[in-house]
C-alpha cells in the first residue's frame, strides 16, 4: 500500500513515527511505502545557513535522534557554537541551534550551494537516518525557497511582516496576527514526486500538524489542492486541537486571522472539500462536522509512539472504510 501523509514538524513527526509502527505492526500491510511531503515554510537563513526546522524534526523523530521532550533538535546537545555567536555579538540569539544540530545546516548549506535541490538534499539527510530502510520517503512539499511571515501591527499604526520563527520562538505568538504570508510562493512548484505521491497514494493522511502554517502551506503550494481533489485516495485528516484547544503550540493563535474557529470541527471546515475522514478525540464527538466527511472519535492524545500508533491505525481503518 502507498500511504501519503503531508506534515508540519513536531506533530506530524510523532504521527508518522506511530504510522511507521502500525505498519510495521500489521502483516497485511508488508510492504507499504510511506511518502512524508514535508512543510518547508518555516524555513529561515541564520549565521548564514539555510535552517528547515520541520523537515529536521522528521528526519531526527524517524531517524531515533529527536530531543523526544521538545519534538525538534538533537538527543544530548550541547551549545557551544551558539554561546561563541553570543559571546561574538552575532544576532540572533532567540532562535537556540545546537552543536550537532548545525551540522545538519552546514551539510545542506553546502550542498545547496553546490547548486543540489532541496529535495536532493534532504534524501541525503534522509540517507544518514536510515529513513529509506523504513520505506520512507521525505519529499520538501518544494524545492523552491519558501518562507512564512506574519503581518503584525506596528508600533505607528502601520503593519510589518515578521519572519514566523520570530513570531512564534522570539514572540511566543503573542502578538495578535493579522494575516500570514508565504515569500516565493507563487514560484513555487511542487518538489519533484509530490504530486505523484499523492495522485497515486492509496490513501492520505493529513496527521495533527498546525492546519494553518503547517498543512495549510502544504496545500498552498500550486497544484497541491487540485491533486488531493483529484486523487482516488481517502483523504482522512487527525484534529490537532482537542476540546476546542491545541495540544501544544499555538495554533488556536493561527486560526484566529483566519476566523475559524479553535476546534476540531473549524479545523475540519478549514480542510473543506479535500477531507473525507476526519478523527477527533472522544471530547468533540458531539460537535456537527461537514455533512461529507465521515466523522471517528477516539483518544487523540499521543502519549507515547503506541499512542500514536494506534490514533494512525484508526486513521487507516477509516480510510479502508471510505475506499
Ligand atoms: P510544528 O510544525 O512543530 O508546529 O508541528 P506540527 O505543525 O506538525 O504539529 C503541531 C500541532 O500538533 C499542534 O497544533 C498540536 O496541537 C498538535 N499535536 C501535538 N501533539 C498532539 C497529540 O498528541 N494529539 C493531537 N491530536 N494533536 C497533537
Ligand atoms: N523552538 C523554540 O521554541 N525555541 C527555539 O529556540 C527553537 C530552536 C529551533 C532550532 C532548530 C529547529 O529545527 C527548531 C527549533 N525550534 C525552536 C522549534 C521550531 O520553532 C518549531 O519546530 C517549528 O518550526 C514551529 O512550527
Ligand atoms: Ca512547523
Amino acid at each position: 500500500m502507498q500511504i501519503t501523509a503531508l506534515s508540519g514538524g513536531v506533530g506530524g513527526a510523532r504521527f508518522v513515527r506511530g504510522l511507521l509502527r502500525a505498519l510495521a505492526d500489521d502483516p497485511d500491510h508488508e510492504g507499504s511505502t510511506v511518502t512524508v511531503v514535508g512543510n518547508t515554510g518555516d524555513d529561515i537563513t541564520l549565521f548564514g545557513l539555510r535552517v528547515c526546522p520541520d523537515l529536521d524534526s522528521l528526519l531526527y523523530t524517524l531517524g531515533g535522534g529527536v530531543d523526544e521532550a521538545q519534538g525538534w533538535g538533537r538527543a544530548d546537545e550541547s551549545h557551544h557554537v551558539m554561546a561563541e555567536l553570543t559571546a561574538l555579538g552575532v544576532p540572533p540569539q532567540w532562535f537556540s541551534l545546537g552543536d550537532k544540530d548545525f551540522g545538519t545546516h552546514v551539510a545542506r548549506s553546502l550542498w545547496l550551494g553546490r547548486g543540489a535541490s532541496l529535495s536532493e538534499a534532504t534524501e541525503r539527510l534522509a540517507q544518514r537516518w536510515g529513513l529509506p530502510d523504513r520505506g520512507v520517503r521525505l519529499l520538501p512539499v518544494t524545492d523552491a525557497p519558501i518562507e512564512t511571515h506574519v503581518v503584525v501591527d506596528d508600533e505607528a499604526g502601520g503593519e510589518r511582516a515578521i519572519h514566523f520563527q520570530e513570531w512564534w520562538v522570539r514572540h511566543g505568538a503573542a502578538l495578535p496576527a493579522l494575516r500570514f504570508t508565504v515569500a516565493g510562493l507563487a514560484q513555487a512548484a511542487p518538489a519533484p514526486g509530490v504530486l505523484e505521491a499523492i495522485r497515486e497514494a492509496d490513501v492520505v493522511l493529513l496527521p495533527p500538524s498546525n492546519p494553518v502554517v503547517s498543512i495549510g502551506i502544504i496545500l498552498g503550494v500550486p497544484g497541491v489542492r487540485d491533486a488531493l481533489r483529484g486523487t482516488r485516495a481517502p483523504v482522512v485528516g487527525v484534529s490537532p486541537l482537542i476540546a476546542g484547544r491545541p495540544v501544544r503550540g499555538h495554533a488556536d493563535a493561527c486560526l484566529a486571522p483566519l476566523g475559524v474557529e479553535a476546534s476540531a470541527a473549524g479545523v475540519a471546515g478549514l480542510y473543506e472539500d479535500l477531507l473525507d475522514g476526519w478523527l477527533v478525540d472522544e471530547a468533540d464527538a458531539g460537535s456537527s462536522y461537514p455533512a461529507r466527511v465521515r466523522v471517528r472519535s477516539l483518544d487523540l492524545l499521543m502519549r507515547d509512539e503506541a499512542g500514536a500508533a494506534r490514533i494512525a491505525r484508526a486513521g487507516l481503518d477509516l480510510a479502508a472504510e471510505l475506499r
